[in-house]
């Protein structure tokens, strides 16, 4: 597991800290994201999580600096360890699906379902992944469950 950023750094020790768990179906590329966020790289091997990885990413902000805890969850059903047992006492979420694949788009509903059910109220950010990719199946103009939700939507 990574060592937090506050264990790193005794400056961060008191930066306010977010649990902000990231959830959608096996291979839609959320631990790709959060690789990517963390050293720059591109994973092009799909290596599915198992149970739930904790990574620390830390933002400069207006504010000050500030922590985020990403919990990056198993999509893959076998794999999901916990589940929901994981988004307890989240503070944000992120739904991923991947715009080449229509099923991880029409699974978002169970996914949010399932978060509010033990996180109430949290802000949660509808992300299409996979923008890259010429042979789009999920249209900008589809995506319409953020608007139902409450979620914010990025894709
Ligand atoms: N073209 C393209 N491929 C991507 C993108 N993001 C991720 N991938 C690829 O998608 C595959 C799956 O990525 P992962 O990040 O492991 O997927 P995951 O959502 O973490 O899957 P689980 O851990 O099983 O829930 C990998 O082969 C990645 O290289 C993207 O933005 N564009
Ligand atoms: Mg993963």
């Amino acid at each position: 597991m990574a060592t937090p950023a506050s264990a790193q750094d005794p400056n961060k020790a008191n930066a306010p800290t977010f649990k902000v768990v990231l959830v959608g179906d096996g291979g839609v590329g959320k631990t790709t994201f959060v690789k990517r966020h963390i050293s720059g790289e591109f994973e092009k091997r799909y290596l599915a999580t198992m149970g739930v990885e904790v990574h620390p990413l830390n933002f400069h902000t207006n504010f000050g600096e500030i922590i985020m805890n990403v919990w990056d969850t198993a999509g893959q059903e076998k794999l999901g360890g916990l589940r929901d047992g994981y988004y307890i006492q989240g503070n944000a979420a992120i739904i991923m699906f991947d715009v080449t694949s229509r099923m991880t788009y029409k699974n978002v509903p169970q996914w949010h379902r399932d978060l509010v059910r033990v996180c109430e109220n949290i802000p949660i950010v509808l992300c299409g992944n996979k923008v890259d990719i010429k042979d789009r199946k999920v249209k900008a103009k589809s995506i319409t469950f953020h608007r139902k939700s409450r979620c914010s939507t990025t894709s």
